[in-house]
């Protein structure tokens, strides 16, 4: 059997699993949002990350359905760990091949009419390569779902051909700072430099500011000094399965 059948069977037996990330808010520490991350559970093969597999569901076309998957657990874990330090407010990952579909606009409202949750309460986020794939469509779709409320969100940015000329053409809320370029500010001058002048051209657009990849106290210290919004990042949790990250939030708030 190929790695894609199993993958489908994946799919349909519960082999797929969402990790949480928490997004936090720089300064405060609050958690503003959780980021669902795939993993597949693999019964020989332990342990596969999502590099492995979501190229292939992108290709096979699989990924439509992961996606609507993945969108409806993550609704319905963050229902469950809902709590006074915690809106619920969730990120999914999604790719070109799931908005180049219009479709994919109703597929969303149905979940969220499903389990009656507000459009605000999540955020879909692709990097801008995916978006200018097929701009004509995706464009059309982003602006749909964002008119509905569902919260658009660029992710990696500062990588590949990403570049602010091309963000104002998307209906975003918010932008995501590449681990990349966060993990630089400490030792370079110049990623300082850019990941600040980042923060306040994207800011004065008018969008929410992430830095991903946060993995020590000093880099959140500058990012402090340069007004960016939230952050995430292992400097305070990793990526954690929903029980974990249930303790995580019952121990720390
Ligand atoms: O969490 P991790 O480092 O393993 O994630 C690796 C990559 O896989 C990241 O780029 C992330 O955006 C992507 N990814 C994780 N979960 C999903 C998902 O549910 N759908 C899609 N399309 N990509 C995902
Ligand atoms: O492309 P995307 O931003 O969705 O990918 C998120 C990936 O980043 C996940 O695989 C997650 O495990 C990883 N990640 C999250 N926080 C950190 C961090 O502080 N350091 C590093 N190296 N990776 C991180
Ligand atoms: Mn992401
Ligand atoms: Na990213």
């Amino acid at each position: 059997l190929t790695l894609l059948t199993h993958l489908r069977e994946a799919l349909d037996q519960e082999q797929l699993v969402l990790y949480y990330q928490p997004k936090l808010n720089v300064n405060s520490n609050q958690v503003v949002g959780m980021e669902a991350l795939v993993r597949w559970i693999h019964p020989t093969r332990g342990l596969i990350p999502p590099d492995e597999f979501i190229p292939l569901a992108e290709e096979s076309g699989l990924i439509n359905q992961l996606t609507l998957w993945a969108i409806d657990r993550a609704i319905v874990d963050m229902n469950s760990i809902k709590q006074a330090a915690y809106s619920g407010t969730v990120s999914i990952n999604v790719s070109a091949r799931d908005i180049s579909k219009m479709s994919f606009v109703e597929d969303v409202k149905k979940i969220l009419n499903r389990h009656s949750v507000a459009a605000e309460s999540i955020y879909l986020e692709l990097t801008e390569t995916a978006a200018m794939e097929d701009p004509k469509v995706s464009i059309a779709s982003l602006t749909a779902l964002a008119e509905m409320g569902v919260n658009i969100s660029v992710d990696d940015f500062g990588t590949g051909y990403s570049s602010l000329s091309y963000l104002q053409r998307l209906p975003a809320k918010e932008v995501k700072l590449d681990r990349s370029l966060i993990g630089e500010i400490r030792s370079s001058d110049s990623a300082a430099i850019i990941v600040k002048a980042s923060i306040n051209m994207a800011q004065a657009l008018g969008y929410a500011i992430v830095a991903e990849g946060v993995e020590d106290e000093e880099t959140r210290e500058y990012l402090k000094e340069y007004n960016c919004d939230t952050y995430q990042g292992f400097l305070t949790c990793r990526p954690l399965p929903l029980d974990d990250i249930r303790k995580w939030l019952n121990k720390n708030y």
